[in-house]
């Protein structure tokens, strides 16, 4: 047996669940192979491209900046890529979040494929991503409890823009106005978030293939890329089966995909929120 295939038998111990319970997120081992890597760095390549897979429209069609410092991001990018797909529906992901959050079903709610620029010692802060919590665009849904799992395509860590995140910070339940994922002063927005809570920030710390799993209220962000190379990414965004739309609280585009007249409590489990895992 190879390293990655032991790898990918990996179960989630006690240990694992009370560090996800305790500090908002954990870290698995290597879940793709060097080959699965490369192909899905290719991926970014072809969508950034507007190069799709199948007859597909992307959710929201991206369009290049003109400025080449910028985040590039893409949600969905499973309608639109193949590659991305076979990631994000990955039943071993599956199964490493129904366990973290002792559920029996898990379903996907969007992807994102993410593109952050290396731009080197340029005074730019472009391509950061805001302290925010994920719940706080996800409020739609009837489950905070949702998982958010960072796929690293290179070995990633603070000096290539790597995510952090705030130890506990999911304990302090949904922050007003925490959908701050586009807002790009950190230092502004940690004094507003950290006020008297305590504030301890976490690299996530990755091996090419490795993926971060964070609950839907960890606070998390992420600086500039001081390398010369793109920082790359594949993210699935799961909940557990059952999870069913909270009208009359914020909009998503999610939840267009419920249909023309969607109602309080209908649950996503249409064919685009995939069963990733079902025990
Ligand atoms: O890619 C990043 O740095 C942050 C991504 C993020 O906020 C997320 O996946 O929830």
């Amino acid at each position: 047996m190879t390293q990655l295939q032991a790898e990918r038998q990996y179960k989630i111990t006690d240990a694992d669940k009370e560090t996800f319970n305790r500090d908002g997120y954990w870290i698995s081992p290597k879940l793709f192979d060097d080959a699965q890597i490369e192909r899905l760095r290719q991926a970014h390549e072809r969508v950034w491209a507007g190069d799709y897979d199948g007859d597909g429209y992307s959710m929201n069609p991206f369009r290049l900046s003109a400025n080449p410092d910028a985040l590039r991001k893409l949600d969905n990018g499973w309608w639109i890529n193949d590659e991305v797909r076979k990631a994000v529906t990955d039943p071993f992901i599956g199964e490493l979040c129904a366990d973290l959050l002792a559920e029996d079903e898990i379903r996907l709610w969007h992807d994102q494929v993410i593109y952050k620029p290396g731009i080197g010692d340029k005074p730019s802060n472009d391509g950061n991503v805001g302290w925010h919590q994920d719940y706080g665009y996800w409020q739609c849904s009837s489950r905070p409890d949702m998982i958010t799992v960072w796929v690293a395509l290179q070995d990633t860590d603070l000096t290539n823009g790597g995510m952090m995140t705030i130890l506990g910070s999911h304990k302090w339940g949904l922050i007003p106005d925490s959908d701050s994922f586009f807002n790009q002063n950190m230092e502004e927005l940690k004094a507003k978030y950290a006020a008297d809570r305590e504030w301890v920030e976490e690299p996530c710390i990755l091996k090419a293939g490795q993926a971060s799993f964070h609950h839907g209220l960890t606070f998390h962000g992420s600086g500039p890329n001081r390398t010369n190379d793109p920082r790359l990414s594949v993210v699935a965004h799961v909940m557990p089966g059952g999870t069913a739309y909270r009208a009359g609280v914020q909009r998503h585009d999610n939840v267009r995909l419920l249909g023309p007249r969607p109602y309080d409590g209908q649950k996503f489990d249409s064919e685009y929120f995939p069963v990733i895992y079902k025990r």
